[in-house]
């Protein structure tokens, strides 16, 4: 070990550890959830997560930092799920402990295809079989957590529902064994690496994601073109680019009510989160083709990784 990372206190220990698994099984409600406050944005839509995000839990000596990943899927061509993978797998580059999270008995072939990414790894994986609080025939559990455990060799499996909050505390207890001595390398009031500019973005996308369901594919990307402070209160401005005009219309909704909708419930979120009066305003524009191209994510920052 690094003689700078050796801590005064023998039990101060600090790591990172990624979340990973195929989309929707609950890694982002996972992490709000240990936080206690939220972070990451979810919905009942698959790959609601598209950047990495970082949540700092601090508890005595242990400093546990979770990554959470955009969900692993099946490899498809479009450059914005191309770059979501690659997100999803540089985030097992030097992590100290995975949390490898599935959907209660339902083992798939995505589900295989992220067991076979965990495969080169040597650092402990803990498997966590989550929304045990949607489980129809408690019985059926045990058979499939013995089922589970031939897949590989798991640190500790664990059932939980990150949702409800059951078995969280075995989850992060163990978490916290595995991470090795050190220093811890935030402050400890620390809670996300992430800019308000970022995390206001975030929660104008999951409004949309979640106003819009299955109407609008994954092509929508938000800008903050503005993020200014003026006496108590934030003024910011959010531009929300979509792929075709026929997207803009529904975004938009009748008389602009969708619209509407979305900035009152975004501009709660964040006032909360700033604990700070906020005036929202909020753009539509089309860009075409955007979610097919490098270039544009680029433009939208979404190269860092
Ligand atoms: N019943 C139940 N639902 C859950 C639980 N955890 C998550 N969910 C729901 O599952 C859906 C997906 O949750 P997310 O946290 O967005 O899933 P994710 O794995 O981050 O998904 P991607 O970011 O798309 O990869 C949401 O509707 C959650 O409310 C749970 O413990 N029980
Ligand atoms: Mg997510």
């Amino acid at each position: 070990m690094n003689d700078l990372m050796q801590p005064e206190d023998p039990n101060s220990r600090c790591g990172f550890v990624a979340i990973v698994g195929r989309p929707n099984v609950g890694k982002s409600t996972l992490l709000n959830h240990i936080l206690g406050q939220k972070l990451s944005i979810t919905s009942r839509k698959p790959q609601t997560t598209r950047h990495q995000v970082l949540g700092i839990k601090t508890e005595g000596p242990v400093q546990a930092i979770y990554v959470d990943t955009p969900g692993m899927h099946e490899d498809e061509p479009r450059a914005l799920n191309r770059a979501m993978n690659k997100a999803a797998s540089s985030a097992l580059i030097d992590v100290d402990v995975v949390v490898f999270m599935v959907d209660q008995l339902n083992w798939t072939s995505a589900d295989e295809m992220v067991l076979e990414k965990l495969k080169r790894l040597t650092c402990p994986v803990i498997l966590a079989v989550n929304k045990v609080d949607r489980l129809e025939k408690r019985e059926l559990l045990l058979p499939h957590l013995d089922m589970l455990s031939k897949k590989r060799e798991f640190a500790e499996i664990i059932p939980l529902s990150a949702l409800k909050e059951t078995n969280l505390e075995p989850l992060e207890q163990a978490v916290g064994r595995f991470l090795p001595q050190s220093v811890h390398f935030y402050p400890d009031d620390q809670v996300t690496d992430r800019s308000e500019r970022f995390m206001a973005a975030e929660m104008v996308r999951e409004k949309i994601t979640r106003q819009l369901g299955a109407e609008l594919p994954y092509s929508v990307a938000v800008e903050i073109e503005e993020f200014k402070r003026q006496g108590n209160t934030l003024h910011i401005s959010a531009l929300i680019l979509v792929e075709r005009e026929g997207q803009k219309k529904i975004l938009i909704g009748d008389k602009g009510e969708r619209m509407r909708r979305i900035g009152q419930e975004a501009r709660a979120d964040m006032e909360r989160l700033f604990d700070s009066k906020v005036m929202l305003r909020l753009w539509v524009k089309v860009k075409r083709g955007w979610a097919d191209s490098d270039r544009a994510l680029k433009s939208l920052g979404m190269n860092d990784f």
